[in-house]
């Protein structure tokens, strides 16, 4: 039984992942009504979805985690190095305990329109369940990788056996044991994946697209007197890793690949790869944009694949070429490439011949029909814009979103989009999201967008707009620096390029979260440079 739904609040929030439960904390913090509504029977976004066998998070526990509240920070406790799914799920479900989030929370609700009244300034939003909820603000709390992507094979339905997509996992998980299973997909959850279900099944046939590069995670219990190392010092570590590149403190090496002598590059490269985990890309300060030190560090990683994959041709499939290392997210494993040797697992290359089609008993690759009881796709996302243009928002004179994205995203620092009044994105194209450890950057977010609603308020304000020519200057901006980097040279899902027909454009801001953050900054402090305000509308007289 759900509480009622309020007929008008200040703000609507959507989605109930990290975003939306530090908002909705924020807003009570200034004395503003809010609702979140979400999808699922719970908190955690991402993490209530994602719960495929091996779901782990790819930046260590005691970074990923909320900073807001020292009292938080300092009580929970992270059993593992990198912490998996289930643990994930739990430290959400703590936090809306601990903060009494749920009240102002719906549930197993799908919002399907929120629509901008003009007249009254203020948005509609309805939901699959007929709630209709008018509110001053919408705030989209949507998530990157939450609208999953299943490609469209002819005879999806007349396979027999089960199918999965590893961002729809059920609940009650699934016993792969003595089955043939196929996985399709080589992307981080197939990574992740792939090791434990193969340890399960009889048979894993693994249908590779394009390898990615995967660096070991190292992963573990959480030594005590490295949890307690970080929260006698979190104050100034969290401060580090706000104003770093990528959201981590990485201990990045201020120096070129390319310039440094071959023997000490390799022990460099070594002892990253030893100490494991997301920080190999910061091993020197110019992979991401210097093609010749880029490959020292790609040519470093196909040698340590090709040491552990006992067949030399399973071994050349798996070692990656077609894209400079870092430039699609980097995956971190466990065992995954050794998973390789084991006589279960074999692998596919559908590179040149794609599958064709889903038949009865399983799959057409070419003339060869493969059998299987079970398939995953593990076939990633519509990224950043999915959820957020399937979702029926429309703006100033019924603009929708989708159309007016048609051609790609458009931002003014990823927070707003011209001719949307009063909706905010966290962690929005056009700001670093993706790129960056996203709880750094969901925080950033939720405290620039409560600090500028409290200063409306204080200001007797109560519209806010991007406006356009700072928006296209943004992300004009997002698109140069883009292409100052190796980034753009990989067909991945920041370019759009999972999706047939997606635009390709680099989504994410790339600038790194210390210099978005002065720029947000900055901006505030200059009156909310580049955005409208405005009166409050006037009270309809009838
Ligand atoms: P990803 O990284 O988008 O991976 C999806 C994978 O599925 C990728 O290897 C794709 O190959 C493959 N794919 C997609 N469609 C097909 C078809 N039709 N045939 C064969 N292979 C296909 O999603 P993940 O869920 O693994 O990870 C998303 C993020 O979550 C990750 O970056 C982390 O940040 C956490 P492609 O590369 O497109 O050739």
């Amino acid at each position: 039984q759900r509480a009622p739904v309020p007929a008008s609040v200040d703000v609507v929030i959507v989605g109930a992942g990290f975003g939306g439960m530090y908002m909705l904390h924020r807003l009570r913090g200034l004395g503003l009504s809010a609702i979140v509504f979400d999808v699922a029977a719970g908190v955690g976004g991402t993490w209530y979805w994602n719960r495929y066998p091996g779901a782990r998070c790819d930046v260590e526990s005691m970074q990923y985690s909320y900073s807001f509240a020292d009292a938080i920070q300092q009580e929970w406790q992270w059993s593992e190095l990198f912490a998996g799914q289930p643990e994930i799920l739990r430290y959400a479900n703590y936090v809306a305990d601990r903060l009494d989030l749920r009240r102002d929370m719906r549930f197993e609700t799908r919002v399907t329109a929120a629509e901008f009244d003009e007249t009254a300034s203020r948005w509609t939003v309805r939901t699959d369940r007929g709630d209709v909820v008018s509110a001053r603000f919408c705030i989209m709390a949507t998530g990157c990788l939450s609208a999953a992507r299943m490609p469209d094979f002819p005879g999806m339905d007349s396979f027999t056996g089960k199918i999965y997509h590893t961002g729809h996992w059920p609940h009650e998980g699934v016993d792969f044991t003595g089955l043939r299973v196929g996985v399709i997909g080589t992307g981080s959850s197939a990574i992740q994946s792939i090791p434990v279900i193969a340890a399960q099944a009889k048979h894993v046939t693994v249908f590779q697209r394009t390898p990615n590069f995967s660096i070991p995670s190292r992963n573990g219990p959480m030594p005590e007197a490295y949890a307690q190392s970080w929260k006698q010092d979190y104050a100034a570590k969290r401060a580090e890793a706000r104003m770093s590149r990528n959201g981590i403190v990485a201990y990045p090496l201020d120096r070129s690949a390319i310039e440094t002598p071959e023997a000490e590059r390799l022990a460099i490269y070594e002892q990253r790869w030893v100490s494991g985990g997301t920080t190999f890309m910061a091993a020197f300060n110019d992979l991401a944009v210097n093609k010749a030190s880029n490959d020292t560090a790609a040519e470093f990683v196909r040698g340590k694949i090709r040491a552990m994959v006992k067949d030399p041709a399973t071994a050349d499939l798996l070692a990656p070429t077609n894209h400079p290392i870092g430039t699609k997210r980097i995956c971190v494993d466990t065992d995954y490439y050794t998973t390789y040797n084991r006589e279960n697992v074999s692998l596919v290359d559908v590179r040149q011949q794609p599958i064709e089609a889903l038949t009865p008993a399983g799959l057409r690759v070419g003339e060869r029909e493969y059998a299987f009881d079970a398939i995953v796709f593990a076939t990633g996302f519509d990224a950043m814009t999915g959820a957020l243009t399937r979702m029926g928002i429309a703006g100033r004179d019924g603009e929708t979103l989708a159309a007016k994205w048609e051609a790609g995203p458009r931002t003014y620092l990823g927070l707003m989009t011209a001719g949307f009044p009063n909706m905010f994105m966290i962690t929005g194209p056009g700001s670093p999201s993706v790129l960056s450890n996203m709880m750094v950057s969901i925080e950033q977010h939720v405290d620039w967008i409560a600090d500028c609603l409290a200063s409306m308020r204080k200001r007797g304000l109560d519209l806010i707009e991007a406006d356009l020519d700072a928006e296209d200057a943004w992300v004009q901006h997002v698109n140069d620096v883009a292409h100052t980097t190796l980034y753009p040279a990989a067909a991945s899902w920041y370019m759009g390029a999972n999706i047939p027909g997606k635009p390709r454009v680099f989504m994410p801001y790339i600038g790194g979260v210390g210099a978005y953050r002065q720029k947000c900054d900055a901006v505030a402090a200059n009156g909310y440079e580049g955005f409208i305000l405005g009166e409050p509308a006037p009270v309809a007289v009838a």
